[in-house]
């Protein structure tokens, strides 16, 4: 019986231990810019059932933290961050059919994108797969997006979230702009509204009025579907 236990034990962490293993190669081949290894390191992941949150969370964003320091530290330039935001979306790709669940009544309404003036929307995609997988009904109007472009999405479309991201210090004041025109069009009451992205604070999101922060997309996810707990 002891035996068994400790066998099962021994399994869990070998397996755990070739999980790490595997994602941290695949985080180390995203900073090396190697396109194919990456790839087939994302799908021997894929393959071995690790979750496609870990894939994000320790492969992925891993990866792309280490390259913003490489970017800082002047050893990589604009070049490397689009070969790496390539991989990083080619990735997400493969991911997609294992962030999506199965056809499921929809809980809500949600329009996500990234504010104007930039042009990052791997984050944002990753929010968008994940949320629908949840079960909600996502409009992406994705990168670059107006505020008057928020404004009349929310006029059009009529959801019950909208979902700003932004990753430049120089573009979070968009987000401020967009709750300002939401509430010169009187829809601010009419939406909850969700800020996250990596120059983001639970500080700032306060500050500029929004109702909620998301340090990831897991918490932006768990955060959407707390307000519509309870109304389907
Ligand atoms: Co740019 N870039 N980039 N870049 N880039 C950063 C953001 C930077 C931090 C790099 C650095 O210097 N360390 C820096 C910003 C500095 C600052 O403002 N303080 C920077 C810069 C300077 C620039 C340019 C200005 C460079 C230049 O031209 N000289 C330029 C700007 C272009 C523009 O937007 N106008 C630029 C361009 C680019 C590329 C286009 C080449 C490419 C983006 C490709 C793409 O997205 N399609 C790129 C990349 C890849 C990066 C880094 C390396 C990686 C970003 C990323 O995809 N991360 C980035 C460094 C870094 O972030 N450390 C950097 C992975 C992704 C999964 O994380 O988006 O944070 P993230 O999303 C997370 C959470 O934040 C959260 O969930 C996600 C994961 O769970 N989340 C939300 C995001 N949105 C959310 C919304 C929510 C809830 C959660 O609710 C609504």
């Amino acid at each position: 019986m002891r035996k068994l236990y400790l066998d099962k034990v021994r399994a869990l962490v070998m397996r755990g231990m070739s999980e790490a293993d595997l994602l941290s190669r695949l985080r180390d081949s995203i900073v090396n810019l190697d396109f194919d290894g990456s790839k087939n390191l994302a799908q021997e992941a894929i393959s071995k059932g690790v979750p496609a949150n870990e894939i994000i969370s320790k492969g992925i964003s891993a990866a792309m933290e280490e390259v913003g320091r490489k970017f800082e530290a002047s050893e990589y330039f604009l070049s490397e961050l689009i070969v790496a935001g390539e991989i990083s979306k080619e990735i997400t790709q493969m991911l997609q059919p294992y962030l999506k669940g199965a056809e499921v009544k929809k809980i809500g309404k949600v329009v996500i994108g990234t504010v104007k003036g930039d042009l990052h929307d791997i984050g944002k995609n990753i929010l968008g797969m994940m949320l629908e997988s949840a079960g909600f009904e996502v409009i992406d109007l994705g990168s670059d997006v107006s505020a008057e472009a928020f404004v009349e999405a929310v006029e059009k479309n009529k959801p019950d979230i909208v979902g700003m991201s932004a990753l430049l210090t120089v573009t979070m004041v968009e987000m401020e702009s967009t709750i300002n025109a939401l509430k010169k069009a009187g829809l601010r009451d009419k939406v909850k509204v969700i800020v996250g992205g990596a120059p983001i604070t639970e500080d700032y999101a306060k500050r500029i009025g929004a109702d909620a922060y998301g340090k990831d997309a897991v918490m932006g996810v768990e955060i959407c579907k707390g307000w519509v707990k309870g109304r389907s």
